[in-house]
């Protein structure tokens, strides 16, 4: 069983992780879903979880301490510690596939300007420390990449998404479609506001389906991705 465990500011960001899909599995204990405030290991009076940087600048820090008490508690020597920011490595589908095959993910979600340096530095030499980027822009925080990272990793966990869907198809995926996107799809009627579908898909020839599916991939990956069609 993947087990995720998600420390944050905002518990209630978290919540859509219980809807559909995910929330189904997280029943069945097909997946299991923790997910802690960090404000309960702050133990001033007022919880504080931020400071003011040092070397000064705009905004503010999150301190060391409540995610030392925090990280201590959840993590053993088999977690993998994610940490979302701007600055990480940009997550793959090839991660989101290695992160499925894991026991344990832990997230800790920054806000404000980002954690204390310190606690990536401590946990490294304990765990696996991932800091992680889902594109180049910024988000105010981390959760919104949770929710992103999780849902991208629970449905590659055999179990969660129906066994009648294949993953093998999708965009990115190990395999032939690495480096591509997924090309179009259609559905019923044969023909809407005067646009048919392909006649291709409605001939019963698997092979040539398959082929026209792989050149029509390959078409929107060069147009809407150049820098994948190069690679
Ligand atoms: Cl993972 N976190 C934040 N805060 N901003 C981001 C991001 C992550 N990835 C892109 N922008």
């Amino acid at each position: 069983m993947l087990k995720f465990d998600v420390i944050t500011v905002f518990p209630e960001y978290l919540a859509p992780l219980r809807l559909s899909l995910l929330g189904r599995a997280i029943e069945d204990g097909v997946l299991g879903l923790d997910v802690h405030d960090l404000r309960d290991f702050a133990h001033d009076k007022h919880q504080t979880v931020d400071d003011a940087p040092y070397g000064g600048g705009p905004g503010m820090v999150m301190k060391p301490e409540p995610w030392g008490e925090a990280l201590d508690q959840l993590l053993t020597p088999e977690s993998v510690l994610i940490i979302p920011t701007p600055s990480g490595r940009p997550f793959t589908q090839a991660q989101a596939q290695e992160y499925s095959a894991m026991p344990h993910l832990v997230f800790a979600c920054g806000r404000y300007e980002g954690i204390d340096s310190r606690v990536a530095s401590h946990y490294s030499s304990k765990v696996r420390v991932d800091e992680v980027s889902l594109g180049d822009y910024v988000l105010a925080g981390g959760e919104v990449a949770v929710l992103t990272i999780v849902e991208a990793v629970a449905r590659l966990v055999p179990g969660v998404l129906g066994n009648e869907v294949s993953v093998q198809d999708d965009s990115f995926a190990q395999g032939a479609m690495e480096n591509l996107v997924e090309g179009p799809v259609f559905t019923r009627p044969p023909v809407w506001r005067e646009l048919e579908v392909p006649e291709i898909l409605t001939s019963g020839d698997h092979a040539k389906i398959a082929a026209w599916r792989h050149l029509q991939a390959m078409q929107k990956t060069a147009i809407n991705r150049p820098d994948l069609a190069d690679s």
